[in-house]
Parts: C-alpha cells; structure tokens; sequence
C-alpha cells in the first residue's frame, strides 16, 4: 500500500516547474509576485531535493541489507561548497532546469551562484575530505562521512585598505541540503572521575562517572554520486544541552540565566571551525570538539553494527574507519572504552579489534601541526581515556622493549608520552599505534614520514605498515563543473563523457595535441574563462586587467612554508626591471597579471603582512601609467570553494613554491593543470608525480631539493655572513625605502629572510625562481608551443583522479566492496 504513494520527482521541464513553484508557494511561502533569484534558487534546490531523497533513503536501505563492510571517513573539516550544480550534474537533469528556469524568467547560472558554500574546512585537508565524498559515491562504495555541525565556517575575509578582516560566516539561514534527525541523539560525557570496583571474575573494572553530559544531535546531507543511484550520508553532529532533570529544575526554580548559561556553554561546543591549519595550540575546546565528535559517531557505528547481532570479533569486517588527520584520534581510544569497560571484553581481544578498524592518514610533517594534548587537561575532561591512552602504551612500549632490549633511548623516543613540563600526549603516536595502516598523501611525503617522525615506527613495525595514498581530486567539480566548455571540447574529441568517470581515457586527447582547429578551439575557452576572470576582478576590485595578458595564479592558504613572499618579491623584482627597461625592451614583453587570492590564519601575523604587502604592491603598480598593462597585481578576497571554481580555468600558469619537503601533496596543482594551465613549482609534494606524468618539457620546475634543505638552514644560521643576491638585495632596498608605503609594517617580514635564518630559503630560490619566470616568459610567446603542451598535460592527468585514489584506500586500506545498485 506504502509503495504507490512514493514520487520519484519530476523529469521533464514542465513538472519542473510545476515542482519549483509548488515549493517556493507552499514550502517557503513566498508569492510568485516577488520572486527573485534566491527563491528561484531556493524553489529549485528542493526540487532538486526531492530528487536525491528518494535514491538516498534507497541506498541507505540496500547498505543495511547488503550486510558488507561500510566506510567511515572522520573528518573535522568538510569543504564541500555548492551542491545545486552537482546535483543537477548527478541526478542528471541540468538541462531541463536550465529551460525551465529559463521559462520562469531566470538564467540558471545566477540562480546558482545564489547559494552559500558549505566552507566547514581550511584548506586541502577538507577539500580532499570532499572529494573523497564525490568518488565514494560515485564508485557505489557504502560510506559515511561524519563531522560536526559548525554554526559559523571558515570566516569571510575582507580586504580593507589592504588588510585582511575577518567576517563570520553564518551559513544556516537556509540551508535546503541538511535534515534535522532529533531523533538520533547522543549523550555526550565530560569531566568527572574513574570509579574501579571489582567484576564478576574478581577483575578490577573502570566506570567512568558524574561530570557533565551534552547532548548530540545528528544532522545528515545526502550525497550523491554521479551516473549512479547511490546517495551516501554525511552525518553532523550539533551540540546542544542535554535536555534532563537538571535543566528543568533550574528553569522551575526561576534560575533562568544560569540554566541559559548552561545550553549556551553546551552550544558553544559545535558553534565555530577553528581557522588555524598547521598550527596546534592546544585550546580545551578544541579538545571537546574532538571528542564530542568521535564520541557520537563511535556510538552510532557501533550502534549499527550491533543491530547485526555478529560477534564482536567481526567488527572490522564490517566497519572501516579512516582518521583524516590525527584530529579523530580519540576514536580510536574511545573504542577501546566501548568493548572494555561497557561491553565487558578482555584488553588484549578488544585492542585486537580495534587496531584491525582504524586506519590513519597523515597530512603533514611541519612540527608546529602536529597534535599534542597537556595530559593535565586531558586528565581533567576525559580522566578514563587517559589512563586508557597510560595502558596502551604500556603495552606498547613493552612489546618494544622485547624487540629492542636496553634500548632506552628508543622507549622515550617512541612513547605516547612525552615527558616534558607538563607532559603530553602525542596524538600521532598513538593514531599511528591504534592503526593498521599510516599512509602519507604523496610519494615524497610518505617517503618523508617514514624517514623522520615514524622513523622509529618502521622499525618497530616493519615497512609494511606505511603507505603512500596519491592524493586526487574529483573531475566532475574540477572540470566538468568548473569548466564546462572545456570538458564539452573533450567529449567532443572522446565520443562521449566516460573520461569523468574513467579519467585515464583523457589519454586520448594526446593526439590533438597538434591538431591546428582543436588547439583554436582549446584557446578560445581558455580565453573565455579569463575573461570571465577579468570581470570578476573587475566587479570586485574595480581594476581592469587585460585577458590577453599572461594569467600568473597563486591561490591557496596563506602561509609563510608555501611562500607567497617568494612570489611577490619576484613581482616587486618584475616590477622594477620594467621600469629600468627602454620603450623597445618593454615591447617585448609578454604583459602579465599576477593574482593572488587566500586567507590567513586570524593569529597567524606574518601571514597577514604577507597579505598586506601584496596588496601595498597592487596600489603601486596598478596606478603606475609608466607600467600601464605590462604589469597589474591583484588580490581576489575570500578565496573559497566557489570562487575556485572560476579563477581555476583561467590560469596560464599557477605557482606551487612550496620549499621543498613543507607541501605534503597540494591538491590545486592537479586542478591547474587538469584544467589547461601549465604550473611553475618546487620539486616538492604531488608536483614531482605530476611532472612524472606530464613530463619535464611541461612543467617549469625550480629551486633546492628537499634533501639540501636541512644543510641550507644550517648555512644560514652556522655559515658565515651571506652576501645576498643582488637582485633580491635591490628588491629589500625598495621596500625599506618607502616605495610600497610605510616600510616600518614590512621590516619583520624583510628580516625573518635577511636576518632570522631564512627558515623557508626564499633566499636561496629567489634566483632560479626568477630566472624560471623568464623561462615562462619566453615560452609563453610561442603560443602554438605553449597550447600544445597544455593539452599534451591535460591527457596524462588521468592519474590525479580521487576515483584513483579512494580505489588505492578501498583494495590496500580498507579492504571494501561496492555496493552497484541493481
Ligand atoms: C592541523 C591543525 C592543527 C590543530 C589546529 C587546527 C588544525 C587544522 C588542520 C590541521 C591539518 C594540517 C594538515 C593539512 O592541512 N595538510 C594538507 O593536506 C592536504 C591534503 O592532503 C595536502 O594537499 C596539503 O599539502 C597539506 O598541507
């Protein structure tokens, strides 16, 4: 009887319509008089909407009654962007809402841009989490994302009078892609103290007791993949006050404020993303997010698995459970929790379960990234975990003491506990300890991990526990929605869009890499992005720059390891050897826009000075009439998902500096690249598989190599005085003498490079990075040359798929099948 009734959702253009209007009449109670883009958005989301529940609920019943093991991505950052497009995209009727939008009176690319990017991340770390997401699903495999339901994303940024300011960004107001699940909670324990009695066989048992409890509320997003009916979840966890006596009481005995107090302080838990990435400091908060979040996902995987009725050891058969980072490390802990203390088995069968479930992923090798926690504080918020965390590594470091006898130096390098004032908890220790697979995200930084901070590890262990997992990224956002001409070019030539799917076929493109009408065509898009580019640089800065000009793209995070000093001393440099050029010398000259774009930790104060003398450069040289259009800077605000989407088509070339050895894969150096723009790099992170694949002859590589770097520091802090090179030299001259405005603000930043031992060696690579700019310069003026290789590098990134990627994870980590819907 329940079957007749289910709607599938509209089809064709009409019932589409009739769809949207119907939800924005009824559902938002809006009248079609006053219609404007946001509700056409709104209205078309939930028809859209309507679309996915179905297959959503669908999936989620096959999974339940497929009785296979499922994926769980724990992730603290998610940045997934807009989701109308790439509904439209997988439910596959992006064309009917664009005739239908049109009869309504709106063009569907306005309608879209209405939305506001889901921005629960920083950077790489939960853009991949997302993409990983895309490939999941896509791929049919039963995943689950889980993370928290932050009220306020990663902030907006606004540059003002050429500083950085920061906005929250409240992005719930309408948020048609979350539902509410009121009825899945969880109760959420903090603080109190261990009670030990004794057990029924006369052991000594733990219970955890008093303290404070907040309750977890899920909030779920379908997500679905493409050309496939899979939609899998991605559960948020919201934090609110646990609804009990307590509150009541307090509320009846007129103590309102306090009783506010408390559900505010509750609240507060999930209420902000910490914008730092690679910065730890150590905030209490942070730790209650940490463990708010794995708590309430741990207690809803075992809830499900225990609805199967199987015997304990068969948990890691079905659940596999990916820590992004060692931000869910406590996952980890809490599992052994469960199955001890609650669920009554002995240590040794539980830890036995629990290192066969976890696997971990490692994002990064810079120190002051990674996670350590006080063990006073830690002792204080979760007194159980921690005498758990004094147990396992007990175990731990006996079992290497009987592979190491007298090797004492080995145990206090290796322990979990770092025996400093106060002590510590090494968060990557214990992930690496709890887990049966460490995987590194690029070759070299696998490579890197397994020669510096799990050194001890692998011999411990042996080789086979350490990975490397090739970082990827989705084609369908990062080029079938970001550059849709260009993969409509594509299809042309392949007969069809299997290549988003498949993307090792783009291979085939190599062919046309001298085809005289496809290269034409080739350009034109490409021209057609920057100037879509120009206009948005237009719109929001009101500078004009000229789309024929060389595009020089460096958009990421702001950070002092990825060197966007580097970049803009090379501007400044650019800059004054224009001015010193004669009239016929300036004529040969390819006209350049160097575009910068990111944000900067709020604390983080180098960075922000990097942003400022960006910005300081920009008002000289772009109200420069000497310089006219050979040289313009400029500085897009709030790079995001979204913003991504349009200034990657349009690079000529893009920067990826990092000094050698920092970057731990980089992402965007695939996007750039699978997009027709060629990069300018360090032989550091993806960029050396990236030249593996698209050859030397396409990629402009330069500067030290990660093995110089460490003798290079010494240099500079040992070594005898340095005599700077002179071209760097006259660039420190301009800035000090005032030419980009109060050199006083820039004197810090001058002196970290000149004074303060060059940690990043901006002043080591200054040379060969400006010299490789010339390089770029001179090829760029070949422009038949230049196509070719672009499109020569677009057919050997088939390799930079997530779809790879996550098939690496699903076969050598997670050991899963998918799930093909009939
Ligand atoms: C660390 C911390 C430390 C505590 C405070 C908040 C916070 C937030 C994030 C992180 C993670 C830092 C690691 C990271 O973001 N790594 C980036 O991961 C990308 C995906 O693998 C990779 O492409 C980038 O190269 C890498 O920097």
């Amino acid at each position: 009887a329940w079957k007749k009734h289910t709607k599938k959702g509209f089809t064709t253009k009409d019932e589409f319509e009739d769809e949207t209007v119907r939800h924005i009449e009824t559902t938002l109670a809006r009248s079609l008089f006053n219609c404007d883009e946001l509700a056409a958005y709104s209205g078309t989301a939930l028809a859209f909407r309507d679309r996915l529940i179905v297959e959503w609920n669908k999936t989620q019943q096959r999974q339940t009654f497929a009785d296979q093991k499922r994926v769980y991505y724990l992730s603290l950052e998610f940045l997934m962007g807009r989701a109308l497009d790439n509904a439209m995209l997988n439910v596959g009727l992006k064309d009917v809402a664009k005739d239908g939008l049109k009869d309504l009176g709106f063009r569907i690319e306005d309608v879209i841009s209405q939305e506001h990017d889901a921005a629960l991340g920083n950077g790489g770390l939960g853009r991949l989490a997302a993409c990983f997401l895309d490939s999941l699903a896509t791929m049919n495999y039963p995943a689950w994302g889980y993370a928290l339901r932050y009220r306020y994303g990663i902030f907006k940024q606004q540059i003002i009078d050429g500083y950085q300011v920061e906005i929250p960004d409240y992005w719930l107001d309408f948020n048609p892609w979350e539902f509410p699940r009121h009825d899945v909670t969880v109760e959420i324990q903090f603080y109190g103290w261990v009670r030990k009695y004794q057990g029924e066989n006369g052991k000594t048992k733990a219970s955890w007791e008093g303290g404070e409890i907040v309750e977890a509320v899920a909030y779920d997003a379908p997500i679905p993949g493409y050309k496939t009916a899979t939609t899998n979840n991605l559960r948020l966890w919201s934090s609110k006050a646990a609804s009990g006596e307590f509150d009541f009481q307090k509320f009846n005995n007129g103590e309102y404020e306090s009783s506010v107090g408390d559900q505010q302080r509750a609240e507060t838990i999930s209420a902000v993303l910490y914008p730092n990435d690679n910065l730890d400091r150590g905030k209490e908060l942070r730790l209650k997010q940490q463990y708010f979040w794995c708590a309430a996902s741990l207690y809803d995987i075992v809830r499900r698995f225990k609805k199967s009725e199987k015997a304990w050891s068969a948990f890691p058969d079905m659940v596999a459970i990916q820590l992004n980072d060692t931000h869910p490390t406590l996952a980890i802990v809490e599992l052994q929790r469960i199955l001890i203390d609650i669920e009554a088995l002995e240590w040794d069968e539980a830890w036995t379960i629990v290192t066969n479930t976890f696997g971990y992923t490692n994002h990064t090798v810079m120190p002051e990234a990674l996670e350590k926690w006080s063990v006073p504080l830690m002792q204080n918020l979760l007194p159980r975990h921690l005498q758990i965390i004094y147990d396992i590594n007990m175990n731990f470091l006996q079992m290497v003491e009987r592979k190491f006898p007298k090797d004492r130096e080995m145990l206090s390098r290796v322990s979990i506990i770092e025996e400093s004032q106060p002590k510590m908890v090494r968060m990557a220790y214990l992930a690496t300890i709890g887990s049966h697979k460490v995987n590194g995200v690029a070759e070299l930084h696998s490579d890197l991990i397994r020669t510096t901070v799990f050194r001890d590890f692998v011999s411990i262990y042996g080789p086979d526990k350490f990975t490397n997992v090739t970082n990827g990224i989705t084609p369908r956002r990062w080029l079938h929605q970001a550059n849709p001409r260009l993969s409509e070019l594509i299809a042309s030539k392949l007969g069809g869009y299997e290549f988003l799917t498949d993307l090792t076929l783009l291979n085939k493109l190599e062919q046309f890499a001298d085809d005289k009408e496809f290269k034409k065509e080739w350009q034109e898009i490409k021209y057609a992005n920057k100037v879509r580019l120009a206009q948005h640089i237009g719109n929001t800065t009101g500078i004009s720059v000229n789309p024929k000009a060389l595009f020089d793209i460096q958009v990421k995070r702001i950070h002092e390891y990825k060197r966007q000093q580097l970049n803009i001393l090379g501007v400044i440099h650019r800059y004054l050897t224009i001015k010193a050029m004669s009239p016929e010398e300036r004529k040969k000259l390819a006209p350049r826009v160097s575009i910068f774009g990111g944000k900067a930790a709020p604390g983080y104060w180098m960075a922000k000075t990097v942003i400022h003398l960006v910005c300081s450069v920009g008002e000289v040289v772009n109200h420069d009439k000497d310089i006219g259009d050979l040289l313009k800077v400029i500085y897009i605000e709030d790079y995001n998902v979204s913003k991504a989407e349009i200034i990657t088509p349009a690079s000529d070339i893009s920067e990826h500096i990092s000094t050698a050895g920092t970057e731990a894969s980089g992402t965007s150096n695939m996007k750039f690249v699978l997009n027709g723009g060629l990069i300018i790099g360090t032989c550091d992170g993806a960029n050396i598989e990236i030249t593996r694949e698209i050859g030397e002859s396409n990629i402009f590589l330069f500067g030290n190599l990660a093995e110089d770097v460490e003798d290079l520091r010494h240099a500079h802090t040992y070594g005898n005085s340095f005599t700077l090179d002179p071209d760097l030299s006259r660039v420190f001259t301009a800035i000090r003498s005032g030419t980009f405005g109060d050199a006083a603000r820039f004197n810090a930043l001058c002196n970290s490079i000149v004074d303060h031992g060059d940690y990043y060696l901006v002043s080591d690579d200054f040379s060969s990075y400006v010299k490789t700019q010339e390089l770029v310069d001179e090829a760029y003026k070949d422009q038949e040359e230049w196509v070719a290789k672009c499109i020569q590098s677009v057919s050997r990134m088939g390799f930079f798929s997530s779809d790879r990627c996550i098939q690496e994870y699903a076969d050598m980590i997670w050991n899963v099948e998918p799930l093909v819907p009939q």
